[in-house]
């Protein structure tokens, strides 16, 4: 093998996200711009001299090129083995399941999410460690620091390595293992769902609807829902991973996933609609005539999770994202177990899920997971409510409204202002910042204040702290406003908007959404002055 040492000049826009480096495709392919974030990758991870690395993407435009630089980059690096999906293919949560099956030292993971793929859409790489989670603070820091200092990668001089075939090659002393890269994952979702009562339940007729978005879910519902389970053919929609997502947003939303929402709400509804996302880590859940927001999803899957063989033992803790609604909390508080509150993004789930104080957590953003692998995980969540309908016999909209009767109802919206300007932005957030001493008793509307911080978080297993993950005010009459700046978008900045309420009063669990926050969402507008500092009227996304 011959290495190769090129120079490079660093780069000072490598900082890692939510979600590790995403970038518009044409940025990350000016001249060594991935070369530089992989080698900064690699060189960050202590004792990878003979370690298994795990390799794989959402199979999105520029993912095949990124990992052949990337096994040649392992391979002048010192590590023993890559783990690589046949033909560069890896979900997230599938990688994160092989990261620890195969005792890999990390993964790198190329995927821009629910962001849309082509030559100008976007891309993105993510590194995971040893436990299969998003690297933590820490670690990317360590990174990002790398990227700025570094003056040249090593690179192995050779032809690319044909990965359409299952097997195994070389790259001089590391060994290159293509792998199928359904079958680990499979094996897992078999020993912790009830396939069996699955089965069955398909057997006797169930109709559903998987729509995969053209992204890389396609081949794992197929194989699964339809192969091992029985579901009808045609039950997965879009199920073959396209470079381009087919044109679109890859994103499992009532939005973006109109199509399969329209089904679900309409006359001739299957029993059951479910999305994933672009990387296959997110999840939308649609029963016939109701849409199942994210944050009920976690907490009906808390509720009913003892159903499922994996978690018969009942549930250690769960954990929320702080902008997901608080519905998890009372699943939690019935069941006597701890609930946790976390920044936004899977990394901060990591600590509490490896100290075993967590079984289930989840985010307002269609992510739900649990300590079966250290990501979330669209096809897990998918699968454990299809064994919540399978051993109960209920309808999903039958669950959800029982959901409702015994606990109350959350109501949640998220109103998203995208692509506004970043300085905008920032004097949004610092003069909420600013008013929030001030906000506790006071009334605005209908609401009166009863707590307003900047949330600052100490992981209770390491105490790392992350400060300014977003601006909470709660109210007294059980709602609350959340704004945060998302970390994963590609042009200028997003404002994102949480709202909610809760309603128990049995007549009022099944109010048109909007109308019941539109009183919330005029002060949510009116505290930050959203429309006299973003100069948008309305937000452009509602989910
Ligand atoms: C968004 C979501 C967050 C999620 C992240 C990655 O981040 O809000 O909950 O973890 O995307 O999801 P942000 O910073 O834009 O709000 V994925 O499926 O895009 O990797
Ligand atoms: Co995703």
């Amino acid at each position: 093998m011959v290495l190769k040492r090129v120079p490079t000049t660093p780069f000072s826009d490598q900082k890692p996200g939510t979600s590790g480096l995403r970038k518009k495709v044409t940025h990350f392919r000016q001249a060594h711009y991935v070369e530089t974030f992989v080698q900064a990758i690699v060189q960050s991870v202590p004792g990878r001299e003979g370690a298994t690395l795990v390799l794989g993407g959402d199979g999105r435009f520029f993912n095949r090129a990124v990992v052949q630089t990337t096994l040649k980059i392992a391979a002048a690096n010192g590590f023993g083995r890559v783990l690589v999906g046949r033909g560069g293919l890896l979900s997230t949560p599938a990688a994160s399941c092989v990261i620890r099956k195969h005792g890999a030292i990390g993964g790198i993971i190329l995927s821009a999410s629910h962001n849309p793929g082509g030559p100008d859409g976007d891309f993105g790489i993510k590194f995971n460690t040893a436990n299969g989670g998003p690297a933590p603070e820490g670690v990317t820091e360590a990174i990002f620091e790398a990227t700025k200092t570094l003056t040249e990668y090593r690179i192995a001089d050779v032809p690319d390595l044909d990965l359409d075939q299952v097997g195994t090659t070389r790259i001089g002393d590391m060994v290159v293992e293509v792998i199928d890269p359904v079958a680990d994952y499979a094996a897992l979702m078999a020993a912790l769902i009830d396939f069996d009562a699955i089965r069955r339940l398909f057997a006797s007729g169930f109709r559903m609807r998987f729509d995969a978005m053209s992204a890389v879910t396609g081949p794992y519902a197929h194989a699964i829902l339809e192969g091992m389970l029985g579901a009808a053919p045609g039950t997965v929609v879009n199920g073959e991973p396209k470079e381009d997502f087919g044109g679109h947003h890859p994103d499992p939303n009532p939005v973006h996933a109109h199509d399969l929402y329209d089904l679900m709400l309409g006359a001739d509804a299957p029993d059951f609609g479910a999305a994933s996302d672009g990387d296959g880590d997110r999840n939308m859940i649609v029963a016939p005539g109701l849409f199942v927001t994210p944050s009920d999803s976690l907490a009906i899957l808390s509720a009913h999770a003892t159903s499922a063989p994996g978690y018969a033992g009942g549930l250690a803790g769960i954990a929320r994202s702080m902008p997901t609604s608080r519905a998890a909390d009372r699943v939690a508080a019935a069941l006597g177990i701890g609930v946790y509150e976390t920044p936004t993004g899977w990394k901060f789930f990591g600590t509490l899920l490896d100290a075993g104080l967590i079984t289930l957590c989840g985010e307002e953003s269609a992510g739900t997971g649990s300590n079966h692998v250290r990501e979330k995980d669209g096809l897990w969540a998918v699968l454990l409510w299809l064994n919540i309908l399978a051993v109960t016999g209920k309808r999903a909209d039958a669950i959800v409204r029982e959901h409702w009767a015994r606990f109350g109802r959350d109501y949640y919206t998220r109103h998203d202002y995208e692509e506004i300007a970043s300085d905008a932005a920032n004097r949004l957030m610092d003069g909420l910042r600013e008013k929030l001493a001030a906000l506790p008793g006071r009334r605005i509307g209908d609401f009166t204040v009863s707590a307003a911080d900047d949330f600052r978080y100490v992981d209770p297993v390491d105490g790392s702290v992350s400060e300014r993950q977003g601006v909470r005010v709660t109210f007294a009459e059980d709602a609350r406003i959340v704004y945060r700046l998302s970390g994963t978008g590609t042009a200028g900045a997003t404002l994102r908007v949480y709202i909610e309420r809760y309603e128990a009063a049995p007549d009022r669990l099944e109010r048109p959404v909007a109308e019941m926050l539109a009183p919330l969402v005029a002060v949510a507008g009116e505290l930050a002055e959203i429309a006299a500092l973003t100069g948008r009227a309305e937000p452009s996304v509602v989910t």
